[in-house]
Parts: structure tokens; C-alpha cells; sequence
């Protein structure tokens, strides 16, 4: 498929979708919805890392708003089951280890987007922004499920009514993102996260994400059960024998994702 609204490389096990958007910051139309749903799909069984970033001074700002021509009978409830959660499932729900890479401004959709990916690395003068009350909505694309999760209902309930900017700092001292990284060595940072993921036990990952998931549903038993099956799936491959023969002489794994 040919993009116009991002571009996707594919490289030494690594997949990089970049927006290329930023005259608009990188904002959510139609098209890109559609292409970003199809560089994850067509990435999650070609690569063994996926990282999403943005071109410009922002992330993404969220849903474009540029198109005031069918404001009246615009069908948000449409467009948010017709193409965002396809969307946004097939991030959350990649096999492959997921980077958003927050290299600016990531607001509304555009930060919840963001919150989708297994590790979120934003440069310091990035931010996040639940934008949605300044325009009358309530956090959608996943906000009103990541954010308690992650910063608890104290600071959630707070975003979601006062729409303020959270710094990168800020955002990964309260727990919403991994790291905040200084805009310096932004890029060098995430890329080398992005190729120890690429290069790493890819099985291992891939569970132990689903078991981190799949405990807010679960009680303890249920958990220990789960743990206790996908580590004896984990015992099977040859990425664990690698990993204890290269403790044992002493020397760096050479993993292969199998
Ligand atoms: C934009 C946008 C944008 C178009 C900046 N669209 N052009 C889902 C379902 C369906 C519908 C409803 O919504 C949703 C979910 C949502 O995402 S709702 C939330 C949508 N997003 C927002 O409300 C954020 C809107 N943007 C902003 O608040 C600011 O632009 C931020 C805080 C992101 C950045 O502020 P500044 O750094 O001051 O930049 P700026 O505002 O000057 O923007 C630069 C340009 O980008 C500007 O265009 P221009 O031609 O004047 O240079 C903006 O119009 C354009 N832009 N966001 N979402």
C-alpha cells in the first residue's frame, strides 16, 4: 500500500511509522485512521518491534478538526466505532512490542493513541493534553480506559475536566508514560530501545505483556495459573536455552525472537 499520511520502514526486524502530517500537527483524518491500521497490521508479522512517531513539532494533535463543512450532522459515535477502534485494537492488541515515540504535542486522540503502545518515550518538551472538554466531548479513544489505569481517578477525572497540558516529566513521574527523555538524545534513546526489542527474546515479550494485560481481569489464582502457562511456553523456546547458555560462558544472548 502506498501512504500519504505517514510513512513506514521496515528495517533489521524494526517497524517505524512516522505521521506525516505536521502542517496540521500530525491531526487524525479519515486516510490516516485507514493507514495506520494497515502499517500496524502489515507490520506486526514483518518486524519484532513497531515504533509510532510523529514528523514535525508534534505527535499528534488528535482528531482533525479542519473540516467545518458537516459539523452539524457529524456521526461521532460512527466514526469513533468505524475507525478509530480498529484503529486503536490493532496497537493495543499488536503481538510485537509497541514504542510510541512522543517527539511533540500529543492532544485528544492523539495523546490516547500515544497511550495504546506498550512504552511511551516522550522528549521533555513534549506534552500531553486531554483536549476533548475544551471542545464539549469526553475523553474517547481509549482515554477513559488507559488513564485510570495508569495515573489512578484522582488525576484522570482532573485531565479529562481541565484539559491542561501534562509535561513529559510530569507525565512520566505520575506513571502515564515510561520515560521522558531530554530532546537531545530523544531519538537516539527510543531508537535504541526500539532495536533491544527488535533483537530481543520477541516470545517472552509477547507474554509478558498479555500476562500484565490480562491481570486486571483476573484474580491472583488466575493470574499464578496464566503465569505458570505462558512461562512453560516460554521454557520451550530457543530463546530461553540462549538466554541461560550465555549467562552461563559469560557472554551477550544472540536471541531470535523463536
Ligand atoms: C489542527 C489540529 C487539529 C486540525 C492543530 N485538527 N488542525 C474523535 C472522534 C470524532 C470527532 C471528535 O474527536 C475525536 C477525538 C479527538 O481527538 S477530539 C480532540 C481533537 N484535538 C484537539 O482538540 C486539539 C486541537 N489542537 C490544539 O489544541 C493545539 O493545536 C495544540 C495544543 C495541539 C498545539 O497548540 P500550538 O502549539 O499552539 O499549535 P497551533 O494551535 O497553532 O496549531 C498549529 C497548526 O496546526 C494550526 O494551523 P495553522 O494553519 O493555523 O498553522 C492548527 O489549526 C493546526 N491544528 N491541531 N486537531
Amino acid at each position: 500500500m502506498e501512504y500519504k499520511t505517514l510513512n513506514l520502514v521496515i528495517e533489521e526486524n524494526l517497524a517505524i511509522i512516522k505521521f506525516t502530517r505536521p502542517e496540521v500537527l500530525n491531526a487524525l483524518n479519515s486516510q490516516m485512521r485507514a493507514e495506520i491500521l494497515h502499517a500496524v497490521k502489515h507490520s506486526e508479522s514483518r518486524a519484532r518491534c513497531l515504533v509510532i512517531t510523529g514528523e514535525g513539532r508534534a505527535f499528534c494533535s488528535g482528531q482533525d478538526l479542519g473540516d467545518r463543512s458537516n459539523l452539524s450532522d457529524i456521526d461521532l459515535k460512527k466514526t469513533l466505532r468505524d475507525e478509530y477502534e480498529p484503529m486503536l485494537k490493532a496497537i493495543y492488541e499488536c503481538k510485537i512490542p509497541t514504542i510510541a515515540a512522543v517527539n511533540g504535542v500529543a492532544a485528544g486522540a492523539g495523546a490516547n493513541l500515544a497511550l495504546c503502545a506498550d512504552v511511551v518515550i516522550a522528549t521533555e518538551s513534549a506534552s500531553f493534553i486531554q483536549a476533548f472538554s475544551k471542545i464539549g466531548l469526553i475523553p474517547d479513544a481509549g482515554g477513559s480506559y488507559f488513564l485510570p489505569r495508569k495515573i489512578g481517578l484522582a488525576k484522570s477525572i482532573g485531565a479529562a475536566f481541565f484539559a491542561e497540558k501534562i509535561s513529559a516529566k510530569e507525565a512520566s513521574l505520575i506513571g502515564l508514560i515510561w520515560e521522558c527523555v531530554n530532546d537531545e538524545i530523544f531519538t537516539a534513546q527510543w531508537t535504541d530501545r526500539a532495536r533491544y526489542l527488535a533483537s530481543g527474546p520477541t516470545q517472552a515479550f509477547i507474554r509478558a505483556k498479555k500476562a500484565i494485560k490480562e491481570s486486571f481481569n483476573n484474580t491472583l489464582e488466575e493470574q499464578l495459573k496464566l503465569e505458570a502457562n505462558l512461562q512453560g511456553e516460554c521454557g520451550k523456546t530457543y530463546d530461553f536455552k540462549e538466554g541461560v547458555l550465555a549467562f552461563l560462558d559469560k557472554r551477550t544472548p544472540n536471541f531470535e525472537g523463536r
